[in-house]
């Protein structure tokens, strides 16, 4: 099929298509991309506009797109694709008020799409759900902040309440909200770490003593090699692609592990670089691509320390002796488990030859410096901790760790998710933090650990939980097993949600229900002693302020940290805690927060500095807070997915047009489908043996651990470059088939990239 321009009817406009994409990444598609985007949320003037303010030295606003690090010199304007039309979403035109709520029932708008809905625009003004007369109607901020107390003071036990976070909200207001929780009593701070990275922090806190990456952007730009395991960069983190074709132009050695060749991980044309993309000069951005088996990365890490281990017989040099000797733990018990381990094991459950494994351990053993950064492709699975500890084990092993160009680099997802852990939002805080806050705060925090996302779910089934509080995100749709997550939701009290957008949280709802629309990052937030600015930390740790400076999209709006404040001193009415004092100068709570939070002396002036600080990492530092001292290496079991004869393990993705569960269109350019996501990409000879072909519509079916099954029904296949046994599809829409048991042991995530299905044609 061809674009046959304007006078397609509609029907044809809108017919699927899948043409395998051959082209750079980033460059003119992504420019013409862009101008269709900004043209479809009427802004193509501001757009550009509060873009030319983003990411800059001093002032302007952090992008609201992923975490990835800011150029540390400042000086370039890096900015993506992706990132412009995130700003873009948040500041449309379009207006979501009273009158459209109005216009339509609860019960008509659940019927809508997930698109429809966030379509709509920006949310005005508070809302309070009716169920006589199944609308939203408006409420003023004080009686929406007086239901909230009064349903919270009146539960039976604070653990009846539970606080999600979505990664986006800033850190002041981070930790007022986990502050107002704790003051009334519950560690119940649910958050999307629980379904994105929690593995690598609980890998890295028990291997290294810091949940956290030890690189920044400068290790990047020294590193004489990169892996990259799992990341779908030019649609996930675009200026990552910058990082990596400098690299490759400097003549570093990039490593690609992927079940799918994405888009960034071969050529791109380098997002910011203009001339470059009027020359159509593209870049390479791999030296080795190599195709595991979904979950097949802990063997194959695995094979590459036992070629490193071989190697070390003969060449002295390719294991760093003095560094295992002085800084690390438990290295003879590993080595004996990876030389007993045999080839044939290794070769059948990472799908990747011994010849290519070796290729890659070569890469590795011949660079002075490596970083190997990773994202979901290695955590949303049972063994995802197992596997990031695999990964420390072989940087270990080359004392890649602690220096310059080298160290693990987990690439963070949403643009605080990190600065949210590291300003309370857990769920199992440590005791140190505790008495901290205890100490300053002059509250008496509870001890036990509260409930994590899938906890939570299950908690609304029990009746154990009554209110549900989510703050920013889209809790009915990111959450495993959908319809399971729904009737948790509808089981509920009260719910009550802080968005700038309508989307599927609003409308699958409890008894009660609250929209709280709040102001987005990019708008101004002005209080009692000015306008306000937040501040964030990236996937690199470096903390820095945001202000936005556009007009708020309506007057009624208020800043996340006015919103929990509003809430906080409502449930709380003998609290001593000044919560209306902190809102009117967030300068108040960055000095609360410096006294309380490792790493924050100083906050006030530290984060003014024009690009911010970083905050200490002590594995950096050779400093490991670890029960030894050391870093400890690990050997666990490889993993055997024991799939049956009939079934795929199926992994849920993103689209390049989409941001988790808000989805921007029907396209995902570089796996070259137009016009479709209700679709499964899959092997051509897994197709051929079930008789399926191109676009035929297919029933998949998943069976969960406990032997229930999901279903989705009449998806179109799609054959695409994966290894046999394997398939792939979009999330928010695929989560109808994770079962909500069906979590990592180790990490507690829902193992969102390792279902089991049966694929079959549609009867
Ligand atoms: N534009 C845009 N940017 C985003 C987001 C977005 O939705 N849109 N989301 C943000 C968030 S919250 C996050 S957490 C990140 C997510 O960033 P990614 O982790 O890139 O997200 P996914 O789309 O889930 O892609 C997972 C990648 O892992 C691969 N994969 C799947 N299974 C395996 C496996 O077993 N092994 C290996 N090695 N690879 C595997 C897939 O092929 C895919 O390339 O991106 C952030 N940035
Ligand atoms: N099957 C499957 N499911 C997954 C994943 C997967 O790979 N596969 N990935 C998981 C991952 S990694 C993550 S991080 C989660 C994401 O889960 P969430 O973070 O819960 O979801 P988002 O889609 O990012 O949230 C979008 C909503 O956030 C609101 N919002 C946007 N900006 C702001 C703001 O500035 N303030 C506030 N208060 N609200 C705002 C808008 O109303 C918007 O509708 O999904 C998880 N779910
Ligand atoms: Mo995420």
């Amino acid at each position: 099929m061809t674009d046959r321009g304007t006078e397609d009817s509609d029907t044809d406009r809108h017919r699927p298509e899948f043409h395998p994409y051959h082209h750079p990444a980033a460059g003119w598609g992504a420019a013409v991309s862009v101008t269709k985007f900004l043209a479809r949320e009427r802004e193509p003037f501001d757009g550009p506009r509060a873009i030319m303010k983003m990411n800059h030295e001093d002032g302007g606003f952090d992008c609201p797109g992923c975490a990835w690090p800011d150029d540390l010199k400042g000086l370039k304007l890096d900015i993506c694709e992706n990132g412009i039309k995130h700003v873009t979403w948040e500041m449309t035109h379009k207006r979501c008020g009273r009158e459209f709520f109005a216009a339509h029932t609860v019960s008509e708008l659940a019927n809508w799409s997930d698109f429809a809905l966030e379509d709509q625009g920006r949310l005005t003004e508070p809302m309070v759900y009716n169920p006589d007369t199944d609308h939203y109607e408006p409420i003023g901020w004080a009686d929406a902040f007086a239901l909230v107390g009064a349903a919270l003071a009146g539960l039976d036990d604070p653990n009846q309440a539970a606080y999600y976070t979505s990664g986006r909200l800033g850190n002041e207001a981070t930790f007022l909200y986990q502050l107002m929780a704790r003051e009334l009593g519950t560690n119940n701070l649910p958050d999307c770490s629980n379904m994105c990275h929690e593995a690598s922090g609980r890998a890295m806190q028990a291997a290294l003593g810091t949940g956290k990456g030890t690189v920044d952007l400068a290790d990047w730009e020294t590193a004489d090699a990169l892996f990259v395991l799992g990341v779908n960069a030019a649609s996930n983190a675009p200026r990552m692609l910058t990082a990596l074709s400098e690299a490759y132009r400097r003549g570093a050695q990039i490593v690609h592990i992927n079940p799918l060749v994405e888009g960034g991980a071969t050529r791109t044309i380098i997002p910011h670089d203009f001339l470059r993309m009027a020359t159509f000069k593209s870049t390479k951005t791999s030296t080795l691509n190599l195709q595991p088996r979904i979950g097949g990365d802990l063997a194959l890490i695995r094979g590459i320390a036992k070629v490193v281990l071989e190697q070390s017989k003969t060449d002295p040099k390719a294991l760093d002796a003095e560094f295992i000797e002085r800084f690390t733990a438990g290295f003879e018990q590993y080595r004996d488990v990876v030389e007993a381990t045999p080839w044939d094991e290794i070769e059948a459950k990472s799908g990747v030859s011994e010849r290519d494994i070796r290729a890659a351990a070569k890469i590795y053993r011949d660079a002075d410096r490596s970083i190997i950064s990773w994202c979901l492709g290695v955590t949303q699975h049972e063994h995802g901790v197992d596997t990031v500890r695999e990964i420390v084990n072989l940087l270990l092993l080359r004392g890649n760790l602690g220096r310059e160009g080298a160290g693990p680099s987990p690439v963070r997802g949403h643009s605080n998710v990190q600065g949210n852990r590291t300003c309370g939002i857990d769920h199992r805080p440590t005791e140190e933090f505790l008495d901290r806050l205890a100490e300053v705060c002059k509250i008496d925090p509870p001890r036990a650990h509260g409930l994590d996302t899938v906890r939570t779910i299950e908690a609304m089934h029990s009746g154990a939980l009554k209110v549900f509080v989510g703050m920013g995100g889209n809790f009915a749709a990111a959450a495993p097993d959908t319809e399971y997550t729904y009737a948790g939701l509808r089981k509920c009290e009260l719910t009550v949600q802080v968005s700038t957008k309508l989307n599927r949280s609003h409308v699958v709802h409890g008894r009660r229900a609250l929209i709280l629309p709040c102001l987005g990052r990019t708008e101004k937030d002005h209080q009692r002693s000015g306008v306000q600015s937040s501040s964030v930390e990236d996937s690199m740790s470096m903390v820095h302020l945001s202000r936005g400076m556009k007009k708020p999209a309506s007057p009624e709006l208020m800043s996340e940290p006015a919103i929990i404040a509003g809430m906080a001193a409502a449930a709380l009415p003998g609290s001593a805690t000044p919560w209306q004092w902190y809102v009117e100068d967030y300068d108040r709570i960055r000095d609360t927060m410096a006294k309380v939070l490792d790493g924050f002396e100083d906050f006030n002036r530290r984060v003014r500095l024009p690009l911010g600080f970083r905050i200490k990492q002590p594995a950096r530092e050779l400093v490991f807070l670890t029960p030894s001292g050391k870093a400890e290496f690990w050997a666990p079991p490889l993993p055997d997915d024991g799939v049956a004869e009939d079934s795929l393990i199926l992994a849920t993705l993103r689209s390049h047009d989409q941001w988790n569960t808000t989805v921007y269109s029907d396209n995902d350019r570089y796996r070259g489908v137009k016009n479709l996501r209700t679709l499964v990409f899959m092997n051509a000879e897994d197709m051929a043996d079930r008789g399926i072909r191109e676009f035929d519509e297919v029933d998949i079916v998943a069976t969960a651990r406990d032997g229930s099954t999901r279903s989705l029904r009449r998806y179109k296949a799609i054959p695409y470059s994966i290894p046999r046994g394997n398939a792939a599809g979009y999330m928010p829409e695929m989560n109808v088939l994770c079962a909500i048991g069906d979590y990592s042991t180790q990490s507690d995530q829902p193992i969102m990239k390792n279902i089991k299905v049966r694929v079959e044609r549609s009867g």
